[in-house]
């Protein structure tokens, strides 16, 4: 689920959240009713699927890839069901999960636009200092070198050093047009464990064209931000130019 500051635009917010919720209650639905009985022993097994509700919500979880925080409240859903017809559950419908799906990825596009107007707003409380405020010191300056400024001297792009390793992430998120959607991203940054805030301002840095989604550069550059972040590091405000990937050059 999304987590943001109270700035950004409730009713946007409710339409994701809304989105997912629909997506994870028509997969419940649709697997109740792939193991309902055509004739005999309904309520028996209305009961058993009511009681083995957990064990289908894990199986949604591994096969959707949606996580558990996602998922209705299991004893709230328990009860709902008691009282439900599970015949007359009409089955999943494809067309209608593309949809949702698709309206969720176009969806989290829009959602980062606004995480990057309200960090331009609240850039006044962002990192100062470090490699990026004055150069006067030089290489004498603390962090120099170190962190988001690592490669700040070389010729070479930085994170090409590691982009084979996150090329090959890269690829297997099956990449339409050479890009990956904010959705597949976004799941694949979750994985770092770091904070929705943080991963929002890594998207900010690293969708140097804005398009919503992230190129393979775009991503190596994602995934370099997080390894800073792990290492301790501050993300910066601003991406830092010997960070930007060399193609982008021309959107900075
Ligand atoms: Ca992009």
């Amino acid at each position: 689920m999304i987590r943001v500051s109270k700035n950004i635009s409730q009713p946007k917010l409710h339409l994701v959240w809304c989105g997912q919720l629909g997506l994870v209650h028509a997969h419940i639905i649709s697997s109740l009713k792939k193991q309902m009985p055509a004739v005999f022993g309904k309520e028996n097994k209305k009961k058993e699927l009511i009681q083995d509700l957990d064990k289908i919500y894990k199986t949604i979880e591994r096969e959707q890839q949606i996580p558990r925080g996602d998922f209705p409240d299991i004893i709230k859903m328990q009860e709902l069901l008691q009282g439900v017809d599970f015949t007359r559950f009409k089955p999943l419908n494809p067309k209608l999960l593309e949809n949702v799906d698709r309206m969720l990825s176009k969806d989290i596009a829009e959602f980062m636009k606004l995480v990057r107007e309200e960090e331009t707003q609240m850039s006044e409380n962002g990192v100062r200092g470090g490699a990026f405020e004055s150069a006067r010191d030089g290489p004498f300056k603390l962090g120099y070198g170190e962190g988001a400024s690592e490669g700040l001297d070389d010729e070479e792009w930085v994170v090409a050093r590691d982009k084979p390793k996150y090329d090959e992430i890269f690829y297997k998120l099956s990449p339409i047009n050479g890009k990956i959607s904010g959705a597949n991203a976004k799941a694949e940054m979750l994985k770092s464990k770091l904070p929705n805030t943080t991963l929002g301002r890594i998207w900010k840095l690293a969708d140097v064209d804005r398009d919503g989604m992230l190129d393979d550069e775009e991503f190596a550059l994602a995934h370099h931000l997080i390894r800073v972040k792990q290492e301790g590091y501050e993300i910066p405000t601003a991406l830092p130019k010997h960070l930007v990937p060399p193609s982008k050059r021309a959107f900075i």
